[in-house]
């Protein structure tokens, strides 16, 4: 079959009436940038790219020296193009706005413009996560408010993840398709269209350091799955944990899984670990169109109403059965409780 190169999949969406100009642009010129950042990640130390930044972004992280590269890559590779109102990133406190002398679109576009960044340094994957909400109508300079519109809203969400291949995972809510990246021609080709994920799994990824800090109901779970085949699920699971969010979730979308980054003791106060609009939102977008399932333990991500633009929330995801079962101990002994 002749390889389908991003371009032509955009305007296949486009003529099928999924899609608008101005989406497909956008989604064009957010490819063209994370090609830029796979480049900039690939060269390694031979680019003088690696360690800190010096600096800390909004919640207080220290920034890398390519985080903060990737996403000056983003916003200066968006800001003229006419498609967007406005930008959000994990390393700005604010919206930023498209300067007045360029046009302005319709789209908001947020980003998390190098997930697993404590990867860099040691060679392992890391990636770029991104959704892409409506402008309210009539909102000339967006500010963070407006952002702040559910999941089942975004038009488009996507992720890169730059690994041994750099891969683009993408869904405009009409399935999740796979595109790699042909270094050589410089374009993205569709490698696996509609994607499914796999309704049960024998394999999880969490952080089980935080094990003595989870809620019991997690703690319950868990230990069932570390139980076997000689416990009440009857059956071995495997752990994987990359500790980048991009890799660890696209390892779900090649074969299956589940992820799980559950409220625990050391991070309840702020809400959990991971943020809803630029991790949590597209992530589960993406993984719903694939046939998974997305929830905090307790709700569906994509129904929350966010109330900040850097909000975090607990992400259980992946594997459709699996997610519910997870979620069914928690709802379940919120039910005892109340
Ligand atoms: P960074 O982008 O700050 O490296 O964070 C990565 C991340 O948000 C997500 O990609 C990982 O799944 C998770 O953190 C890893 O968390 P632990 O450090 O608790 O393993």
């Amino acid at each position: 079959m002749k390889p389908v190169s991003l371009i032509q999949f955009l305007i296949e969406e486009r003529r099928a009436g999924r899609i608008n100009a101005e989406l497909s642009l956008l989604i064009e010129v957010v490819a063209r940038a994370c090609k830029r950042i796979a480049v900039a990640t690939n060269k390694g130390a031979l680019g003088g790219v690696l360690g800190e930044a010096g600096t800390g972004n909004i919640q207080g992280e220290a920034q890398k020296k390519l985080d903060v590269i990737s996403n000056e890559i983003l916003l200066e590779a968006n800001a003229w193009g006419g498609h967007l109102a406005a930008c959000a990133s994990e390393e700005m406190e604010d919206p930023q706005p498209i300067p007045d002398m360029y046009p302005k679109g319709n789209h908001l576009l947020m980003f998390d413009p190098l997930d697993g960044s404590s990867n860099i340094d040691v060679n392992i994957s890391v990636g770029t996560i991104f959704s892409v909400l409506r402008c309210p109508d009539g909102i000339g300079e967006p500010k963070a408010e407006h952002f702040l519109q559910p999941g089942t809203t975004q038009l488009a969400a996507g992720y890169v993840v730059y690994g041994p291949a750099t891969v683009l995972v993408l869904t405009f809510g009409h399935g999740t398709h796979e595109f790699t990246l042909d270094r050589e021609v410089g374009s993205f080709i569709l490698s696996r269209r509609d994607i499914r994920i796999p309704e049960e799994t024998g394999e999880f990824a969490i952080n089980m350091s935080n094990q003595r800090h989870w809620e019991a109901p997690m703690q319950r779970y868990i230990g069932e799955l570390l139980a076997g085949k000689e416990g009440p699920r009857g059956k071995d699971f495997n752990m994987r944990w990359v500790a980048s969010m991009v890799a660890d979730v696209h390892r779900i979308v090649t074969r299956g899984g589940v992820f799980y980054y559950p409220l625990d003791a050391k991070i309840k106060s702020q809400g959990g670990k991971l943020r809803i609009m630029y991790e949590a939102n597209p992530m589960a977008f993406i993984i719903e169109q694939a046939g998974g399932a997305a929830t905090t333990g307790r709700e569906r991500i994509l129904e929350l109403q966010p109330t900040g633009l850097h909000q975090r929330v607990p992400v259980f995801l992946g594997s459709k059965k699996e997610v519910e079962v997870a979620t069914h101990y928690h709802l379940e002994a919120d039910g005892a409780q109340g």
